[in-house]
């Protein structure tokens, strides 16, 4: 027993979680580093009960769009961008864009449309506030979840303006928030690895600071499972932590597991995250993130099953009905493109939870 309890490294950090005490760097990677998944499952739990989050489960009725996958960075993990020339290189028009989700919706009533681009240097600010409006005027009752800090930071390139310049105008067109996109990993060595023609973090981190003071809602997401350390980790969640102690503006925090399929990556070998470094990091994420209420499981990325597992891990939702994602079906994912609300609901169910359709606000819209 005694040999157990000195084993036990977590034991201090478990102390801290049942006394709703913040947790530091050297329990973040304490937390990274163990091998008891299942103890790190527990503490996520405790964790997200403790700060008085139920058991229900969030999903949304979503619809994926992507206006151009042109793209003037060449991050070595995106498998979905494409240069100009390049065959499969596209940009719809509003007109376009807009028939397609009217169409769509006429089959599913989504209540948000989720946009994340490549960053097209063809293009202007106009484009990007043109597809608002239109939607806005086709759609009014529909969420516009578009454009990550990057693609706003190259929007305000473009326009030679500021981000809170590019934010009023988008705000005004009809934008209701950011999607998480664009963080990646913030340590600079990683940066420099996989991504050496993105912004620097700090302005990933401005542009989102902008949009909490215009009142405008962000996510916030990490990438993993390519070059970065569990150091690197901990530190780009503890980022994201301060920033919300700032401005409270972050929904949610996804966790978004590398796929290497078509990217450089997959030539060196590199292959999809474990099942356990998944869970990993859905646990780690809701006992540093204190301060962010929801912590989604990706279903597209991890599966419905593995999604399930997280749900007792510190998840509370599992995104969305996702019509046609492209970003991860790019790189190998597997787990299909669509997802019907009856399928969410049960496989929430099975997992013992209370499936709750939200909006994207996370206001409650039905519940089962
Ligand atoms: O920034 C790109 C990631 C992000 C790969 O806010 C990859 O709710 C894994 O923003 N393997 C864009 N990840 C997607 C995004 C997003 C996705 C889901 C939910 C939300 C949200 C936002 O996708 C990029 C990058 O981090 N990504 N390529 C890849 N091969």
């Amino acid at each position: 027993m005694a040999v157990l309890d000195a084993l036990d490294t977590l034991a201090p950090i478990r102390e801290k979680v049942a006394a709703g005490e913040r947790l530091d760097f050297e329990d973040g990677l304490a937390l990274m580093e163990t091998d008891d998944v299942l103890a790190l499952g527990e503490l996520a739990d405790l964790a997200r009960h403790r700060r008085g989050i139920g058991d229900e489960v969030y999903f949304v009725q979503n619809l994926y769009l992507n206006q151009t996958n042109v793209c003037r960075v060449k991050c070595k993990f995106c498998a979905f961008a494409k240069t100009q020339r390049q065959e499969g290189a596209y940009t719809h028009t509003a007109d376009e864009l807009v028939e397609d989700a009217v169409t769509q919706y006429a089959t599913s009533k989504f209540t948000e449309i989720h946009c994340v681009n490549g960053e097209n240097p063809h293009v202007d600010l106009e484009f990007y506030a043109d597809v608002l409006r239109k939607l806005r005027s086709a759609l009014p009752d529909v969420h516009l979840k578009f454009y990550t800090a990057s693609e706003i930071h190259h929007m305000s390139k473009l326009e030679g303006c500021s981000h809170e310049e590019v934010l009023r105008v988008l705000q005004d067109a009809g934008l209701g928030s950011l999607p998480g996109g664009g963080a990646e990993i913030f340590a600079d060595r990683v940066r420099d690895l996989v991504a050496p023609g993105k912004e620097h973090p700090d302005e990933w981190f401005h542009v989102h600071d902008t949009a909490h003071r215009l009142g405008i809602p962000t996510h916030c997401t990490l990438l993993y499972g390519h070059v970065e350390t569990y150091e690197e980790r901990v530190d780009h969640l503890l980022r994201l932590r301060d920033q919300q102690d700032r401005t409270g503006g972050f929904l949610a925090f996804i966790p978004l597991a590398f796929h290497p399929e078509n990217t450089v990556f997959e030539r060196r070998g590199f292959r999809f995250t474990t099942g356990a470094d998944d869970l990993k990091m859905i646990a780690v994420s809701r006992l540093l993130l204190d301060n962010v209420p929801n912590v989604k499981a990706y279903w597209i990325m991890m599966g419905l099953p593995m999604a399930q597992v997280a749900l007792h891990f510190g998840a509370n939702d599992v995104q969305g009905t996702v019509v046609r994602e492209q970003i991860f079906q790019a790189a190998g994912a597997s787990s299909g493109t669509e997802q019907k609300v009856s399928e969410l609901v049960r496989a929430i169910q099975e997992a013992g939870r209370i499936p709750v359709q939200r909006d994207t606000l996370y206001n409650e819209l039905r519940r089962w």
